[in-house]
C-alpha cells in the first residue's frame, strides 16, 4: 500500500483557522481507494516547522509527501512548481521571527522542483470539478520554508520519497465581509485526495502547457 503524508499548517497572521490543516485532515479521514494517508499539523514557524516534519516523515514513512499551505487571496488549489533557499518574512512567524534574506540551508541549491507530477495533479483536480493551476512560487515565508526543507530532506537523506507543496485559499468564513475569493474546506479535501492518487500513480508528469507570463 502507498503510504501518503499530507500536512498542512496552524493558523497564522491572527486567523483562527487554517483550512490547509482541515483539508489535510479531511482528506485523511476518507482516503483514496489503495493509498494510507495521515495527516500532520506544522507549526507555522520557521526552523521548528521543518522539526516538526522530520519527526512525521520518522513516524509515518511515507512514499509521497503533500505539504499544504494556506494562500489567501489565491482563487484556487495552486500546485507549486519549485522551493527557493530564502527565507525573506513580510509578516512575523507565530513564534515571532522575522528572517529576511536567509538561506534555508546555507550552502544549499539556490532551489529544488517539486517531485510530484505538478501539471498532472493540476488536471486531475480539475476532473474532479474544483479549480487548479500550477503556481511557480511559494513565497518566502513558512510554506516556502517547508517545501525546501522537504526537498532537501528528500535529496540528500530520502531517495525513495517523492514530495511537493500545495497552496490552498482562504475557506468561506475567513472571508466574510472581505471580498476575497475562497472555497469550501471540503473541495480542498477533494483536491488533495485526488494529488495523492495521481502522485502515487504517475511518475512523469503530463506535457502541456501550464506555465505564466508573469
Ligand atoms: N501559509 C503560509 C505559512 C503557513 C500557511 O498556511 C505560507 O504560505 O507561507
Amino acid at each position: 500500500m502507498t503510504r501518503v503524508l499530507l500536512t498542512g499548517f496552524e493558523p497564522f497572521d491572527g486567523e483562527t483557522v487554517n483550512p490547509s490543516w482541515q483539508a489535510a485532515r479531511a482528506a485523511a479521514d476518507a482516503p483514496p481507494a489503495g493509498l494510507e494517508v495521515s495527516a500532520v499539523e506544522l507549526p507555522c514557524v520557521y526552523g521548528t516547522s521543518l522539526t516538526a516534519l522530520r519527526v512525521a516523515l520518522e513516524v509515518t514513512r511515507p512514499d509521497i509527501v503533500v505539504c499544504v499551505g494556506q494562500a489567501g487571496g489565491r482563487p484556487d488549489i495552486t500546485v507549486e512548481r519549485v522551493a527557493i533557499n530564502m527565507d525573506d518574512a513580510r509578516i512575523p512567524d507565530v513564534a515571532g521571527a522575522e528572517p529576511v534574506d536567509e538561506p534555508i540551508v546555507p550552502g544549499g541549491p539556490a532551489a529544488y522542483f517539486s517531485s510530484l507530477p505538478i501539471k498532472a495533479c493540476v488536471a486531475a483536480v480539475r476532473a474532479a470539478g474544483v479549480p487548479a493551476s500550477v503556481s511557480n512560487t511559494a513565497g518566502t515565508f513558512v510554506c516556502n520554508h517547508v517545501f525546501y526543507g522537504l526537498a532537501h530532506l528528500i535529496a540528500t537523506e530520502l531517495p525513495g520519497v517523492r514530495g511537493g507543496f500545495v497552496h490552498v485559499p482562504y475557506a468561506p468564513e475567513q472571508v466574510v465581509g472581505k471580498a476575497q475569493p475562497s472555497l469550501s474546506v471540503g473541495s480542498m479535501a477533494r483536491a488533495l485526495r485526488e494529488i495523492a492518487a495521481t502522485a502515487a500513480r504517475t511518475r512523469t508528469d503530463i506535457r502541456v502547457a501550464e506555465g505564466a507570463t508573469h
